[in-house]
């Protein structure tokens, strides 16, 4: 895979194309990022960023991940001392998942977002931005809730963090697109390049096909779960023999979250996939693309209930390492 495929694979969107095919050029030793807020239990909507991540370590880039305690805690999600505490569980997980602790650059936001040249600079585009257009930037991120202060200084923040960590490359799931336009829009204000960003897909949620997996609604697949409730949550998924599944009664689009977690999570990290068969049912199947198995998925020649089955199996294999790492640390405590 050439490097600017192996950049883009499985992006939703990339902004913008050209920008990014020209990093692609000379990928060695560019800069890449994502931002999490901290939280103790890495989920798949962490693992599908990082991911990206990993591809990227591939194609020669640096990798930093920022874990975003000023962020977290601008959203109202604990102490300073519970969210430093919570991401350094975080960071153990990354690397238990895969990321190689001396090619990731783990930075907290803390370390710099408090100097006085980034502070400043967040008053100017505090001064250059509305509050219109600073919380039109947060809506997929605080969706619906009253905006508070913090709500509007945090995507400004977000902007700066590009600049200031010296990236050539933002990544983010598809929710963080607002923010990372806004960046764009932003950061010439302060006289800063323009940087491109990518992102990741969103995945359905697993049981109606419908919107999206979220962590705080519905069901997700996290380092918590064991291999038993890992099972669990996959053999109740919705997965029709189709990746265009029709629109349900009300007329909400579905999808096929099965084969999205398939292409996502599975083939980026696995050379081939054995989906195993008793001989009576026609034995043992292997694949090495996501598009084969989603073929045989539709013609029948693949069962939904094995795809299941095959698909929590190497799910548990991903986070068990995790999983691991997440009961030392508890034991610790
Ligand atoms: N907004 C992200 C967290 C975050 C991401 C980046 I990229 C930053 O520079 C700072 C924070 C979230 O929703 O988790």
């Amino acid at each position: 895979m050439d490097a600017y495929d192996l950049i883009t694979r499985n992006a939703e969107e990339v902004v913008t194309d050209e920008e990014v095919r020209e990093l692609a050029e000379d990928p060695e030793g560019k800069r890449a990022y994502v931002g999490y807020e901290p939280s103790g239990v890495l989920h798949l909507g962490h693992l599908l960023t990082a991911n990206k991540l990993i591809d990227l370590q591939e194609a020669g880039m640096e990798v930093v991940v920022l874990l975003a305690d000023v962020h977290a805690y601008l959203n109202d999600k604990g102490t300073f001392e519970e969210i430093r505490e919570t991401a350094e569980q975080m960071k153990a997980q990354f690397i238990a998942y895969g990321l190689e602790e001396d090619q990731t650059e783990f930075v907290y936001g803390s370390e710099f977002q408090l100097d006085e040249e980034y502070v400043l600079d967040l008053h100017e585009l505090e001064v250059s931005t509305t509050l219109n257009r600073a919380q039109r930037a947060m809506a997929e991120i605080q969706g619906g809730e009253t905006a508070k202060v913090s709500h509007v200084v945090y995507p400004l923040m977000q902007t700066l963090d590009i600049e200031y960590l010296d990236l050539d490359l933002a990544v983010g799931g598809l929710d963080q697109r607002k923010v990372h336009m806004l960046a764009r829009e932003e950061l010439p204000e302060l006289g800063y390049d323009v940087r491109p960003a990518l992102h990741t897909p969103i995945v359905a949620d697993l049981t109606s096909g419908e919107g999206k997996m979220s962590s705080s609604e519905g069901v997700t697949i996290s380092m918590e779960d064991s291999t038993e409730e890992l099972e669990e949550k996959v053999n109740s998924a919705y997965c029709p023999p189709t990746r265009d599944p029709e629109p349900d009664e009300d007329g909400n689009e579905r999808k096929n979250p099965v084969l999205e977690l398939f292409e996502y999570h599975v083939f980026p990290r696995f050379e081939e996939i054995t989906v195993e068969r008793p001989e009576k049912y026609g034995g043992d199947l292997t694949y090495e693309a996501y598009e084969s198995l989603a073929e045989d998925l539709e013609s029948g020649e693949l069962h939904p209930a094995d795809a299941k089955g095959t698909l929590a199996t190497y799910l548990d294999e991903l986070i068990a390492p995790g999983r691991e790492k997440l009961r030392e640390l508890r034991a610790e405590e």
